[in-house]
């Protein structure tokens, strides 16, 4: 495959590379996996910094939309799940970030980078989520967006990222099924609330159509993360096996996908569907989406509001660190 990408993207040739980045790509065409103290090429670590930290960044952004619901969920078995999830993602949020660090960068710097606007998070979560519904559509769509991108992701070249995949796969398919369960909840009640239900798939549709990034055409990494194994998949690729996997879910659920042009293509053995608003998209993720500046006011606060805390535990540290100094010189 990396020859093919050699002659059609313009990638690095073999002649071109040190004998030094040639082992490395043998390695990863070799399938082995790359660990943090082995020697990767520059581009390779900062893309991995990139990607890990904003998919870091997205787990713990995403809490944000579910948590407005904690306190409103309808029932305390529907509160109890919710928490259990939005916990989980913090969880995530956290492995990624030790996964992230061990690449040399620290979860301080990462987080400052989200702080100031120069590191990104998953352009879905500048969405509101008015009602209820928006819960199950964010479960069933968003959650079943990132297991379509993150199941392959169980095989990419860097090992943390990849062993930290294997956990994070099994916690999302958990929430993907918390969020059907309450899509079949409300498409099967009142005509109030399979109306809700509607409401919720036709405003997250092409929002989860965008979380797998611009069409392959302006996607500027794929192609080398591809070669190295950060990416296994193109970003149109992973959308036609999500719209393939969806459109069935939503016609048993009773609901409609909002999109006149979706049909099956025997040929293609896929479904053509119409692509998503990149114009919305890129304005998104360039900071102007619907709720983008309350999002990162609101990390920004509880980074602040935390202060005092990391500080205690920080003088905590130091002060032990000092005892246990004093012992041993005794
Ligand atoms: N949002 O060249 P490409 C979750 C940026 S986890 C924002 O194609 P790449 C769990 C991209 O960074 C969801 N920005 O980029 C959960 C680049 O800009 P840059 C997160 C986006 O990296 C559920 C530029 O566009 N998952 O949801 C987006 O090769 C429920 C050009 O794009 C991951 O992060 C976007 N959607 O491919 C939590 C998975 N798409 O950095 C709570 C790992 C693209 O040069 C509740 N990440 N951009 O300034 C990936 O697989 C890849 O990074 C892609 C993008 C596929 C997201």
């Amino acid at each position: 495959m990396y020859a093919q990408l050699v002659k059609t993207e313009g990638l690095k040739a073999a002649e071109d590379m040190t004998p030094q980045e040639r082992a490395f790509q043998e390695r990863i065409d070799r399938n082995e996996k790359i660990e943090p103290k082995e020697w990767m090429p520059d581009g390779y670590r900062k893309t991995l910094i990139r990607q890990m930290g904003q998919h870091a960044h997205s787990e713990i952004v995403g809490q944000l939309p579910e948590g407005n619901w904690i306190t409103r969920a309808p029932t305390l078995e529907r509160k109890a799940i919710l928490l259990a999830k939005v916990q989980d993602e913090a969880g995530h949020g956290l492995y990624l970030y030790s996964a992230a660090e061990t690449l040399g960068v620290s979860r301080d710097e990462l987080l400052e980078k989200l702080h100031n606007g120069s590191m990104k998070y998953s352009s879905i979560f500048n969405y509101p989520t008015l009602t209820w519904a928006d819960i199950g559509a964010v479960g069933w769509l968003v959650d079943g967006a990132a297991i379509m991108n993150q199941v392959p992701l169980q095989r990419t070249s860097y090992g943390p990222y990849s062993r930290a995949m294997i956990r994070i796969c099994k916690e999302e398919s958990f929430h993907q099924r918390q969020g059907y369960d309450i899509m079949m909840k409300m498409a099967a009640g009142t005509p109030e609330q399979k109306a809700m239900a509607q409401d919720a798939l036709n405003r997250f549709w092409y929002p989860s159509l965008m979380m797998f990034g611009p069409s392959d055409k302006d996607s500027v990494h794929s192609t080398q993360s591809m070669a190295w194994r950060i990416k296994m998949n193109t970003n149109d690729e992973l959308r036609q096996k999500f719209v393939d996997q969806t459109v069935p879910q939503a016609k048993y659920l009773g609901l409609t996908v909002p999109d006149d042009k979706l049909v099956w293509n025997e040929e293609k053995g896929g479904h053509d569907f119409s692509e998503p608003d990149w114009n919305e998209f890129f304005a998104v993720i360039a900071g102007n989406g619907p709720c983008n500046a309350e999002r990162l006011g609101a990390r920004v606060k509880a980074w602040e509001d935390g202060a005092w805390f990391r500080d205690g535990l920080m003088a905590h540290a130091e002060k032990s660190a000092a005892r246990q100094g004093a012992l041993a010189a005794e």
